[in-house]
């Protein structure tokens, strides 16, 4: 059995929390042979239900679970932390504008950020689920500068898996069939699924699609389901989240399968035009526990109109919290 290796979770007390620590504490993240520490971080206030959490955490009996924290305290949480999952937000409140969410959660990630930088493994690979999850994985990487850009990444993987499953039953095949998604962009409503790369049974999806249903009833759908999802159920999704974060991390450590690729809100390093230093979905491979933008990737005038809004409104947002931007 290999040595525990630690593992943060902030928002630990939350839905998708609830969704989220026993899957890792299973192995479903890190694998069947790793033990892990779960390390978690919420709000004072949230204390008393966090214990109650750790609780049935102890009384899964999990194997592979070889410790538990729990604390308010971020210097506390993200010490010696191998892997970090961001899901504590502010959510958005009655009367609050767009600023003002991005403000409240810059506040909050410039200090997970700073304690990273001070407390984390020099090697921690850092998920940001919480909303706006680009602009607040941007913000945590500048408050970390002793740590490798590369090391911070936002969840667009929910969308991907969401368009994974749309374009299987739009074709009448399984997901198993669907291969080279991507999401290019912001996790919000700009964000790209493109289908002209995507493949079914290896042939190209845009081939199988009529271009009315990509536009006027795909693209929509993916990029509104969350809401269709609070409309339906009374919340937001949670335990589809949850799955994409365990996706999501797991491709990164454990790689992912030759000649298919994931979707990665990653580090731009100017590839296909994108603002360096934004952090921006692209369609990654990854392998050794790091991850590569695929090159070569076909990109007409519809992709690019779109990936050039999304980067836009990233810009916008990285603009609106320079202040905090370290
Ligand atoms: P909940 O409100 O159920 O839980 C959030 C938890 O975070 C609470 O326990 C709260 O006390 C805690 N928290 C707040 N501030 C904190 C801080 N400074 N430090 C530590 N913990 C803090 O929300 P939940 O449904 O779990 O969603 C969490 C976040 O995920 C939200 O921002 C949500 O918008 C975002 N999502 C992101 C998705 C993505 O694809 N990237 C999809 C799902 C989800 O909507």
């Amino acid at each position: 059995m290999k040595a525990p290796v630690r593992v943060t979770v902030t928002g630990a007390a939350g839905q998708i929390g609830y969704a989220l620590l026993f899957r890792i504490a299973s192995g479903d993240m890190l694998g069947a042979d790793q033990p892990v520490i779960l390390q978690l971080l919420d709000i004072t206030p949230a204390m008393e239900a966090l214990e109650g959490v750790r609780m049935e955490l102890d009384d899964c009996a999990f194997p592979l679970l070889a410790g538990i924290t729990c604390s308010d305290d971020p210097d506390i949480a993200f010490k010696d932390s191998d892997y970090a999952l961001l899901v504590g937000a502010r959510p958005r409140g009655p009367g609050m504008e767009r600023k003002d969410l991005l403000e409240a959660n810059a506040a909050i990630f410039s200090v997970q950020g700073k304690a990273i930088n001070n407390h984390a493994s020099r090697n921690i690979k850092v998920l940001v689920v919480g909303n706006p999850a680009n602009t607040n994985a941007l913000i945590t990487q500048r408050n970390a500068p002793d740590i490798d850009p590369r090391n911070f990444t936002a969840m667009t993987r929910l969308d991907h898996n969401r368009a994974m499953s749309q374009l299987a039953q739009k074709t009448g095949t399984t997901v198993n069939d669907v291969t080279n998604m991507t999401i290019w962009g912001n996790h919000s409503a700009t964000q790209y699924p493109d289908l002209f790369n995507a493949k079914v049974q290896g042939k190209t999806a845009t081939d199988l699609i009529e271009q009315s249903w990509y536009e006027e009833d795909f693209i929509p759908t993916v990029q509104q389901r969350g809401a269709a999802i609070i409309k339906a159920r009374g919340a937001s999704s949670a335990a589809s989240a949850a799955n994409a974060a365990i996706d999501h991390m797991n491709s990164w450590a454990l790689g992912t399968p030759e000649g298919d690729w994931v979707s990665m809100g990653i580090y731009s390093d100017g590839s296909y035009g994108i603002a360096e230093g934004l952090i921006y979905s692209f369609p990654c491979t990854c392998s050794d526990g790091d991850w590569q933008i695929v090159q070569g990737v076909s990109i007409g005038e519809f992709s690019q109109t779109k990936m050039t809004a999304s980067e836009t409104e990233l810009t916008e947002e990285r603009d609106a919290v320079a202040h905090l931007l370290g």
